[in-house]
């Protein structure tokens, strides 16, 4: 049977946040607010008892259509059309457009909880996005840098994958480890295809040394070794997003997982070794152990969105060294009492680290001020149509 606690859902986050948001909404999510209050009780069972309830349909349309609203789990986004979970099972569902396009709901992505009515009649209507308790975001590649683009939600784990053969990379490790850092969850680090190298002590330990304090794992989703140590964290609710490049084997994982061939897998290009971009969008799977995994598309670009604090846990080791200096504005070129140049000439800070870490920051700011920029274009456009609305003479 589906509930939503098996999905995940944490009824203990609809208190006090939500609730006063609800207070603030339309007649339908009162009354959703009316339904999910009594789905509030911190026990699993009493909020999947009421959900159960929450499908009467007598009273008045609105008040029936208001009654049904429940939560439900985006499990994919297919454009306009969100495949979800709900108490009822698998659904479909399209964005209120009152509350989307005029109220500025947060756009949801997979992952995420919604609030949806009208079950039973077609397309359900998505009400709204609940709070997030992770995110991971990018800049979108087809917006010329000025959005922001979603990619998962409400995980608990990262998985970062790279094969150990042909897509090893400590850079793009380290960006891949801001990134997940800054979305809220836990990054672990998912080393595949063993069986194809014949020793990786080496990379381990380069891995190491840029992911302080970030478990490190080796497996072979072909030969299955290794898929013990992802044990402890594919545990009964509990949402992993897959990450990496394309062709290292994220859906082979989850296949292995699953013991099926649920997502297509396809061999990487011989000319380039290069991954042929098999999964084309980000679904959320139920595996058998009742852990959730995020399959996403390899990306071709890691363009960072808002990744100061993300760099903080990533850059740990270089921001010890910063937060050493003398000074408090510090540039790390020629100020006395510099303890980065100090480190970088004992030794203890490699200058590839450093750099990387200043490549991440120089990117972050130039993000920062986009999202300035986007800022300032969307308060521009508010006013705009607020203009419009109070003059409608001038759209004749
Ligand atoms: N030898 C070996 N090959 C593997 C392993 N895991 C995956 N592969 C192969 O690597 C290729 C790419 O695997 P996929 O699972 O499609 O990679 P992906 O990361 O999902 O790629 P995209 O969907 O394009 O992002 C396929 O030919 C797989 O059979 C492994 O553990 N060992
Ligand atoms: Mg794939
Ligand atoms: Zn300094």
């Amino acid at each position: 049977m589906i509930t939503m606690t098996n999905y995940g859902f944490d009824f203990s986050m609809l208190t006090g946040e939500l609730a006063s948001a609800l207070d603030a909404s339309s007649n339908s999510t009162m009354a959703s607010k009316a339904s999910l209050s009594t789905a509030s009780p911190s026990t699993a069972s009493a909020s999947e008892a009421s959900l159960s309830e929450a499908s009467p349909s007598t009273a008045s349309a609105s008040e029936a259509s208001a009654s049904k609203a429940v939560p439900a789990r985006v499990t994919a986004v297919h454009k306009e059309r969100y495949q979800l979970i709900c108490p009822h099972g698998q659904t479909f569902g399209r964005l209120k457009t009152a509350a989307y396009f005029a109220g500025g709901e947060l756009f949801p992505t997979t992952g995420d909880f919604v609030l949806v009515d009208n079950y039973g009649m077609g397309d359900c209507r998505i009400l709204r996005t609940l709070p997030r308790k992770s995110f991971f975001s990018r800049l979108d590649p087809s917006s010329s840098g000025h959005a922001e683009q979603a990619v998962a939600s409400n995980f608990d784990y990262v998985f970062i994958l790279q094969s150990l053969n042909y897509d090893f990379n400590l850079r793009r490790m380290e960006r891949y480890l801001t990134l997940a850092w800054q979305s809220g969850a836990i990054p672990v680090i998912v080393l595949t295809k063993a069986d194809l190298v014949s020793s990786y002590d080496e990379q381990v330990a380069d891995i190491q040394s840029i992911a302080i304090g970030t478990d490190v794992v080796v497996i072979s989703a072909q030969s299955r070794f290794g898929l013990d140590s992802l044990e402890q964290y594919l545990q009964p609710k509990q949402t992993i997003v897959f990450l990496g490049s394309s062709g290292v084997g994220k859906s082979s994982l989850v296949n292995a997982l699953m013991g099926s061939e649920r997502m297509a897998v396809s061999a990487i290009r011989e000319d380039d070794s290069k991954g042929r971009h098999t999964t084309t969008h980000r679904e959320l799977i139920m595996l058998p152990c009742g852990a959730m995994v995020i399959d996403t598309p390899g990306m071709r670009e890691l363009g960072m969105w808002d990744v100061s604090s993300g760099i903080d846990q990533s850059f740990s080791d270089v921001m010890q060294y910063v937060n050493q200096c003398k000074f408090g504005d510090c540039q790390h070129e020629s100020e006395p009492g510099c303890a980065v140049k100090a480190a970088l000439r004992s030794g203890d800070l490699s200058p590839e680290r450093w750099k990387s870490y200043q490549n991440l920051m120089r990117e972050a700011k130039f993000t920062q001020s986009k999202e300035a920029y986007l800022k300032i274009k969307q308060e521009k456009f508010k006013g705009i149509s607020k203009h419009i609305r109070n003059n409608p003479d001038i759209r004749k």
